[in-house]
């Protein structure tokens, strides 16, 4: 019995969210579309279609868009010396919900590691890590002073200007394949593009 209300609960769950999103913005698209068209809202008979089907449909996806998705943005790496064997990318990690960073891999390198920086006496060294866990709401930066991603085995150097393909997965949100930019060899950052 318990178990048969649970997806009745999810279902109205998700039906209130829908109306709560979506009827202001149709009506605020509807408004919109009817100072805008100097007709109003009437029918086009040309189209044959209700004036109001546009908005509506807009609007769900206006809503769709609002329930947003863990995002992998701003991805570098540092160009590599020419006999260079590894190399490391950065990523910028944005989630609604709290998720964990799980692991890489890219087509540019043998395999990927998670890796994080600390000091071992007076030296910072890196050490893999299982994990990096992404806080709700809040952007995780990866970058040359902490975590990275490492590229073990890298087919070829990475040279500036050039890109390469990264995946990385995720234990809620699963995988999210970006495109890496190589920055120069000194890059503390990556260029926002
Ligand atoms: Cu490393």
């Amino acid at each position: 019995m318990a178990f048969e209300i649970v997806p009745l609960l999810l279902f109205s769950l998700f039906l209130a969210i829908f109306i709560v999103f979506t009827v202001p913005l149709t009506g605020a698209l509807v408004r919109l579309r009817a100072n805008y068209n100097p007709k109003g809202l009437q029918l086009d008979p040309e189209d044959g279609v209700q004036p109001h089907t546009g908005p509506v449909i807009t609007s769900f996806f206006v809503m769709l868009s609002r329930v947003r998705q863990l995002e992998v943005s701003n991805a570098w790496a540092r160009a590599t010396p020419a006999k260079a064997e590894n190399g490391a990318a950065y990523v910028t990690i944005v989630s609604p919900t709290p998720d964990r960073l799980l692991s890489a891999s890219s087509p540019a390198a043998k395999k990927a590691e998670l890796h994080t920086m600390e000091m071992a006496g007076m030296v910072m060294k890196m050490r893999p890590i299982a994990g990096l866990d992404i806080p709700a709401g809040q952007p995780v930066a990866l970058k040359p002073s902490g975590e990275h991603i490492m590229l073990i085995g890298l087919q070829q150097p990475l040279r500036e200007g050039q890109s390469v393909t990264l995946t990385v997965s995720f234990e809620q949100a699963g995988a999210r394949t970006v495109s890496v930019a190589v920055e120069n060899a000194g890059a503390m950052s990556g260029m926002q593009r």
